[in-house]
């Protein structure tokens, strides 16, 4: 684990004296001490927090200490934890019993708001994570079409499935190379890694592969490198290519389905892919993913079709309550302009506090999805912001300074993403007051770093 020489660590040793231990004993029984390493701190260093509870947009950690909870589980906690309407309709369910492995009507009833919400989903098919929403979104389109090669983008993260986890070749051009252990050169050469927001680059790829090409698969908004907005020309050219070559558009929502809009970032962008993946706010927070589309691909499925796919505890009850009262709320209150308006203040108040601070920061938003990407230099040399529109210019950002920012906000009762490639989320419980809690946090931790250098 990388481990900075942030100040603040050495305190966290201190501060957290059960977080500390229980890391220690995290460590003996679980590689690396977590069960994902998005929360090892790896990329802060320092660390991780434990933590007991929730409630509302706040967290509270083995040592007693509260924050203000800027990752809601990386996404599903969009109406904040322990929401009344989410706990009892999990309670209700939990009353019945927890797992059938057979079917329920409950599945029907979230299949049918899902299909209610996301016009392109004509059927959907539940499983237990994101993952495997992408996965099997995948093997289906290669399934449908009889085609190998995927296409996918840098800085884009569709989870751990083997195809998936592929780096960039030498260049574009070049398939893919296995960007994990396990994952073999035979599986990595079936995905090329494309740049985001580059049509040239699409364009080059159809080109060359056009008519073998199964699916192209993106984040219709990225979450996974920091937050990256898609150009429209971008949009356009994945979706015209693809319908041109009969190959598969798959926009993986699993961060941005019911968080940027009720039908998600498709919704925003007027763009209909073919299939989607959905995860995370679909679960309310227990473990529930998905995927859908059109039809006529949805129904090449096992047992409708042959393309298999299969889950014991896929439409978990549990999870199907939580998603289905997660999803009822949402449409009920459709909180979105609200988000909006507190996204703005947030990256306003986030971008003043930056310039008076004299450091170059990239702030990039879509309603209550935000990232601050940190770059080196100064302003006052006349250094301007660079935009970070994918992973080339995203991997510029100075780790070392976004750790700095995340370990004073930390001091400050505010937990901000454990990664300068991550976004942050906000819920429907942060108030208009926490919001300016936060940037004058900020704007104390932006001054003592200009200070300190
Ligand atoms: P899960 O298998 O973690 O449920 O979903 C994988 C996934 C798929 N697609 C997108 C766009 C995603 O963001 C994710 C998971 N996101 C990460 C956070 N960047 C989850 C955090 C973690 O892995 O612990």
């Amino acid at each position: 684990m990388r481990q900075f020489s942030s100040p603040e660590s050495p305190r966290l040793m201190t501060a957290r004296p059960r977080s500390h231990a229980a890391f220690a004993r995290a460590q003996k029984l679980i590689p690396g001490g977590v069960n994902s390493p998005a929360r090892a701190f790896g990329a802060v260093g320092g660390e991780p927090i434990f933590f007991k509870s929730g409630l509302g947009q706040h967290l509270t950690d083995i040592d007693g200490r509260s924050y203000l909870d800027y990752i809601g589980s990386w996404g599903p906690m969009i109406l904040g934890h322990r929401h009344p309407r989410v706990v009892a309709a999990i309670d209700e369910a939990l009353s019945r019993g927890t797992s059938y492995g057979a079917p329920t009507e409950a599945e029907s009833g979230l299949a049918e708001q899902i299909i209610e919400a996301v016009p392109s989903i004509e059927k959907v098919r539940m499983v237990s994570s994101g993952t495997e929403a992408a996965m099997s979104g995948v093997r289906l389109a290669r399934g449908a079409t009889g085609r190998e090669l995927i296409i996918k983008f840098a800085g884009n993260y569709h989870g751990h499935a083997d195809s998936l986890l592929v780096a960039a070749g030498s260049s574009a051009a070049t398939l893919g190379v296995p960007n994990s252990p396990g994952v073999t050169a035979g599986t990595a050469k079936d995905t090329l890694v494309l740049e985001y927001n580059d049509p040239e680059g699409i364009e080059e790829a159809f080109k060359s592969h056009g008519d073998t090409i199964a699916a192209v698969l993106m984040e219709p908004v990225v979450g996974n490198m920091g937050l990256v907005v898609p150009t429209p020309e971008f949009l356009k050219a994945t979706r015209s290519l693809t319908e041109k070559h009969g190959s598969v558009l798959l926009f993986d929502e699993v961060m941005t389905g019911f968080r940027l809009a009720y039908g998600g970032a498709q919704e925003l962008h007027g763009v209909t892919p073919d299939l989607t993946t959905l995860g995370k706010i679909v679960g309310g927070g227990l473990p529930l993913g998905a995927y859908g589309g059109r039809a006529d691909l949805m129904d090449q499925v096992l047992p409708a079709g042959k393309v298999f796919q299969a889950g014991t505890l896929a439409g978990n009850p549990l999870a199907v309550a939580a998603g289905s009262a997660t999803l009822a709320e949402l449409k009920e209150h459709s909180p979105y302009a609200d988000l909006d308006r507190r996204g703005r203040r947030l990256e306003e108040g986030l971008r003043s506090a930056a310039k008076a601070a004299g450091l170059p920061v990239w702030l990039a938003r879509v309603g209550s999805m935000l990232t601050i990407f940190f770059q080196p230099g100064w302003l006052a040399d006349g250094a301007s912001p660079q935009p970070v529109t994918g992973w080339q210019t995203a991997s510029q950002s100075d780790t070392d300074r976004y750790a700095r920012f995340f370990w004073g906000l930390i001091d400050r009762g505010v937990y901000f993403p454990c990664s300068q490639f991550e976004a942050l989320f906000f819920s429907t419980c942060h108030t208009d007051a926490d919001i300016e809690q936060t940037i004058a946090a900020a704007d104390q931790v932006l001054q003592s770093m200009a200070d300190d250098s």
